[in-house]
C-alpha cells in the first residue's frame, strides 16, 4: 500500500491527505521521525521536507503539487481540476497563493503566539521525537526555537509587517464567507483543486492550530464548517456539480493572489535572475526584508505562466478580462518568460526535489 510520512499537524501533508481521502484513494500514514526527516527523505526524495510518499513498487515521491497531479493520472476519476480550463487555471493560481503566500501568516500565528506554539512544540517534540533520547523540555524548547527562527524571524515577520502578515488571514477568512454561505465548496457541490491547495493552510494551521483556531471559529463558523467538510468529503458520495464559469465572489480570491502573492513571486524572480540569495518584497504597501531568494518559488511563477500560455483562445477570452481587472494578468507576464533553472522539474514528484528554503537552521 502506498506510504505516506508526515505529521498530522503538518501544513503540506494536510493537504495531501485531505486529497487522498476525497479521492479515496488507500494509503498508511507514518509519523515521521527526526531521523527520516533529516537523513532518509532527504536521502530518498532530494529535500527535507514533509510529506514524502513511498509507493509499492519502491519509487519515492515529495512535493504535494506534483505529487497530485501524478495521482490523477493514476486515479483520473473524478478529476480535481474541473472541466472547463479558465476554472482550472484559477483553481491553479488559488493552489499556489495557498502554497506558498499563505505559508507565512500560517507559520507567524503558529509560532508568534505562546498559546500555539506551546501545544505545537509538544506535538511535533513528543512525535518526531519519540527516538531522541533528551529531556521532554529540551526537545520542546528546541522545536519551537527552530520553527520560530526559520519561519517567522527569519522570513521577514517584524513588529512592522506583522499586521500586514495578520492581515492575509483575516482578508481571507473575509472573503470565502460569503462564498461558504452560497455553495458547499469553492467551485460548486464538489471539492477540486482550489478547495484542496487552500486545507494546507486553512486546515493544519488556522483551523486546528489554537490562535487562529479562536478567530476562526468566532468569526468564521461557515468557513469552519468548510474546512471539515473538504476534510470529510469523498468522491463517491460527494458529488455535486459545478458552478459554470468563475463566480463573481471568487473576485477578491483573485485580487488577493494578484497583488500579494504574484508581487511577491515577481520579487523572488527578480532576485533569482540577479544572482541575489537575499532579497526585500515590498507587497501591499508591506516591506519584507532580507527574504532568502526561493529558487522553488521561481518556479512556481515560471510554472503559472506556463499553464496561463497553454490556455486556448476561448479560455483566455472567457478569463482575460477577469485576470485583468482583478490585477491578475500583469504580475503575472510581467516578467518574460521566467526560468528558474529547475531542471529536475520534469521528473517530479520523482527524482530530486527542490525544497522552498535551501537555508534552515537546525
Ligand atoms: N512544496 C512542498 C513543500 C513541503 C514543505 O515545505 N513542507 C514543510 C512542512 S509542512 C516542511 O517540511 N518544511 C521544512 C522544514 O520544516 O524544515 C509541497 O508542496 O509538499
Amino acid at each position: 500500500m502506498l506510504k505516506v510520512y508526515g505529521l498530522k499537524v503538518s501544513y503540506f501533508t494536510g493537504k495531501l491527505e485531505a486529497y487522498l481521502r476525497y479521492k479515496e484513494i488507500p494509503y498508511d500514514f507514518h509519523a515521521m521521525t527526526a531521523r527520516e526527516f533529516m537523513r532518509t527523505i532527504p536521502e530518498k526524495t532530494g529535500a527535507m521536507q514533509m510529506p514524502a510518499a513511498e509507493l509499492p513498487d519502491g519509487r519515492w515521491m515529495t512535493d504535494s503539487s506534483p505529487m497530485i497531479d501524478w495521482f490523477e493520472t493514476q486515479y483520473p476519476d473524478p478529476p480535481i481540476l474541473p472541466d472547463d480550463p479558465a476554472q482550472a487555471f484559477v483553481c491553479r493560481l488559488i493552489e499556489d497563493y495557498a502554497d506558498e503566500w499563505l505559508w507565512r501568516p500560517a507559520m507567524h500565528y503558529r509560532w508568534s503566539y505562546p498559546l500555539s506554539s506551546k501545544l505545537l512544540a509538544r506535538q511535533i517534540s513528543d512525535t518526531m521525537g519519540r527516538e531522541i533520547k533528551a529531556p521532554g523540555f529540551l526537545k520542546r524548547w528546541r522545536t519551537e526555537k527552530r520553527q520560530k527562527l526559520n519561519f517567522v524571524d527569519r522570513d521577514g515577520v517584524t513588529e512592522e509587517t506583522r499586521p500586514h502578515v495578520e492581515g492575509a488571514y483575516l482578508r481571507l477568512l473575509d472573503m470565502l464567507k460569503p462564498i461558504l454561505r452560497d455553495r458547499p465548496f469553492l467551485f460548486g457541490g464538489r471539492p477540486t483543486l482550489a478547495d484542496i491547495g487552500l486545507m494546507g493552510p486553512m486546515f493544519r494551521h488556522f483551523a486546528m492550530d489554537p490562535a487562529p483556531g479562536i478567530i476562526m471559529r468566532e468569526e468564521a463558523p461557515d468557513v469552519m464548517a468548510w474546512v471539515y467538510r473538504v476534510w470529510s468529503a469523498r468522491a463517491s458520495r460527494t458529488t455535486g456539480p459545478l458552478v459554470t464559469g468563475i463566480p463573481d465572489d471568487l473576485r477578491p480570491l483573485l485580487r488577493e493572489a494578484g497583488t500579494a502573492h504574484l508581487e511577491a513571486l515577481n520579487a523572488e524572480a527578480t532576485a533569482w535572475k540577479a544572482g541575489q540569495k537575499h532579497h526585500d518584497a515590498t507587497v501591499q504597501g508591506a516591506t519584507y526584508r532580507n527574504l532568502q531568494t526561493s529558487q522553488y518559488r521561481v518556479w512556481c511563477l515560471e510554472t503559472l505562466q506556463a499553464r496561463y500560455a497553454a490556455l486556448d483562445l476561448a479560455a483566455r477570452q472567457a478569463l482575460d478580462p477577469l485576470l485583468q481587472a482583478e490585477g491578475v494578468l500583469e504580475p503575472l507576464l510581467r516578467q518574460n518568460g521566467v526560468d528558474a533553472g529547475y531542471e529536475q522539474a520534469k521528473h517530479a514528484p520523482f527524482g530530486r526535489s527542490l525544497p522552498v528554503f535551501e537555508d534552515i537552521r537546525n
